[in-house]
């Protein structure tokens, strides 16, 4: 379709420390963000195969009624753990690290700003799942008290339950590397930009990724703080959130969520950047809407400091208090329904091309809506009042969560891919690994949304026989099944393409940002010549000089 970029030699010798045979020292020891890059997206990936199995013994302990398979002790255990991998070792690590990989190439920098910050955020995380990983090693086994940990069930004493310890201490690692990694995300983004890549033309992923990062600076320290007065009640018998002596079991609340909504953005909004890459590329045309998409993600980050307390509906902080939470939370519709209305502009009348990437992220317009549709119902007080703590909420954030960030997860392996290993993966698999994951995902969750609404509170271990709950059940269990077999052909994809996949070439895509101008994969120093930037797509005005994107810009060298 294009002329070819004679900007750097084709399979040109991977840099040696990628090479293979270079062992784990190379690794291990490594401060390059490719090789970074690449490490956290494998670690996350183990955190998802043990997180997809947590969920899985929960779902067969939840097939049907008045099940035996686990006790209620291991039930509570598992959905703790389950949901604090996912968030925290999956979704939130992995865009973080295709964020290490990706934004210093799409700048057309050689590295971040802080290399060995780099390594050492990278490194804080494997130590944080250690840590928290570590307590089923306990007598007292796994914390138990559910991903927000709210007071008084994470304030049983340490002699009794070492859980809650290890996961405060582990998260705390884990935190660290978040502010590290926003700090240095900001400073790279805002210095080290090649010439000509103003902030009006950085790719939407990078516009994404630098709004992240603000949140992560701005509400991490919120959650630290929390879970430093959590280990001071825990080991030293302090009483912050213990109201028998004085403390406040809501302060926790606050705490939490304070920072627990921007964090729902932190794992969305790096998701929207990678959607805003594979629409246009897949629609052949540029983005619509551009400055929308980066305004309306700015507007996000800001409102979602101040929501929180929808999460709160249900403690009674009185109806004023509500009102304002519930107005607030409607509010953020909007931006978002921006960017979808930008997104679909974008296919309208291009010429889309279905290939695996396009079809996560189509999949993922749609079922991200899904989450929103009832993420907007429930910010309605009186129905939350009816559905929380329900199956209905469990439906609702596992449709932002995995119709949202896992999809555009799957749609960046599937477009980055041959940018990571020079390799193409599989069409044929990516299409059955597509189409089992629509099934399965929407087969285990889309029934929730009744159990919810009749009645089925989230987390407990087992449920009556009442009418329909026994066959839904099941069949959300069997959804979960479909759902495992989908990853174990995109694992499966994963590994024999990287051997064996198609030769992919700089540019398999015909994409225009600058990270395709690189090899595959990209030499150790990133370019030998970085393409002159004159616009938001430079790959696209090279190869198309007499059409290019801002025929009045000036040229910058
Ligand atoms: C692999 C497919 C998945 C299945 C089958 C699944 C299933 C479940 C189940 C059975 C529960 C417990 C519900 C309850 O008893 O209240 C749960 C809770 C949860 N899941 Fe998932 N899940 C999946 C993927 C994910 C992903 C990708 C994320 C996030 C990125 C996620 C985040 C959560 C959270 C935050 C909770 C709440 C934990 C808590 O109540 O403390 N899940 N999930
Ligand atoms: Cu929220």
């Amino acid at each position: 379709m294009s002329r070819r970029l004679p900007l750097v030699p084709e399979n040109t010798e991977p840099l040696p420390s990628l090479k293979e045979n270079q062992g784990m020292l190379a690794w291990v020891s490594s401060v390059d963000h490719k090789q970074i890059g690449l490490m956290y997206l494998m670690v996350t990936m183990v955190f998802f195969v043990v997180g997809g199995l947590e969920a899985l013994l929960m779902r067969i302990q939840l097939s049907q009624p008045e099940f035996n398979f686990i006790s209620p002790e291991v039930y509570n255990q598992l959905f703790t753990m389950h949901g604090t991998t996912m968030i925290f070792f999956v979704v939130m690590p992995f865009l973080i690290g295709v964020g290490v990989y990706l934004v210093p190439l799409m700048i057309g920098a050689r590295d971040m700003a802080f290399p060995r910050l780099n390594a050492l955020s990278f490194w804080l995380v494997v130590f944080g799942g250690i840590l928290i990983y570590y307590s089923f090693l306990t007598q007292s086994g796994a914390p138990d008290m559910g991903w927000f940990a709210y007071s008084p069930l994470s304030e049983k004493p340490f002699s009794l339950n070492k859980g809650p310890t290890y996961w405060a201490l582990g998260l705390l690692a884990t935190g660290i590397s978040s502010v590290a990694s926003g700090l240095n995300n900001i400073v790279t983004i805002l210095t080290m930009r090649t010439p000509g890549m103003t902030m009006r033309r950085i790719p939407l992923f990078v516009w994404m990724i630098l709004v992240t990062s603000f949140l992560l600076i701005f509400v991490i320290p919120i959650i630290a703080s929390a879970f430093a007065m959590m280990l001071l009640d825990r080991l030293l018998e302090a009483t912050f959130f213990t109201p028998a002596h004085g403390g406040s079991a809501i302060l926790w609340q606050h705490f939490f969520w304070g920072f627990g909504h921007p964090e729902v953005y932190i794992l969305i909004l790096p998701a929207f950047g990678i959607i805003s890459e594979v629409i246009p590329v897949f629609s052949r045309k540029p983005i619509f809407g551009y400055e929308f998409v980066a305004g309306s993600t700015v507007a996000i980050g800001l409102l979602s400091l101040g929501v929180w307390a929808h999460h709160m509906f249900a403690v009674g902080l009185g109806d004023v208090t509500n009102l304002y939470f519930s107005l607030a939370s409607m509010l953020i519709a909007i931006p978002t329904g921006v960017k979808v209305l930008n997104w679909v502009a974008t296919m309208w009348g291009g010429k889309i091309i279905f290939a695996t990437p396009m079809l996560f992220a189509t999949a993922f317009i749609i079922e991200f809506v899904m989450g929103g549709i009832t993420g907007v119902a429930i910010a309605s007080v009186p129905i939350d009042w009816v559905v929380t703590d329900s199956y209905f909420i469990v439906a609702h954030f596992h449709y932002v969560l995995y119709g949202g960030s896992m999809f555009a997860i799957f749609a960046g392996v599937y477009y980055w891919f041959p940018k990571f290993t020079g390799r193409m993966m599989s069409e044929t698999l990516g299409k059955w690994h597509f189409w089992l994951t629509i099934i399965g995902f929407n087969m285990t969750f889309f029934v929730q949304h009744f159990l919810g609404v009749m009645g089925m509170p989230r987390r407990i271990y087992t449920y009556q026989d009442f009418p329909y709950w026994g066959s839904m059940n099941l069949i959300s269990t069997i959804g979960a099944v479909v759902l495992a077999l989908s990853v174990l052909v995109f694992m499966w994809n994963v590994h024999v393409s990287r051997k064996r996949g198609k030769k992919a070439g700089n540019n398999p895509w015909d994409a225009w940002t600058l990270e395709w101008a690189a090899a595959s994969p990209p030499a150790v120093h990133n370019f030998d010549l970085v393409p002159p930037v004159r616009g938001r797509r430079p790959l696209w005005d090279l190869a198309h000089p007499e059409q290019p994107d801002e025929p009045n810009a000036k040229v910058v060298d």
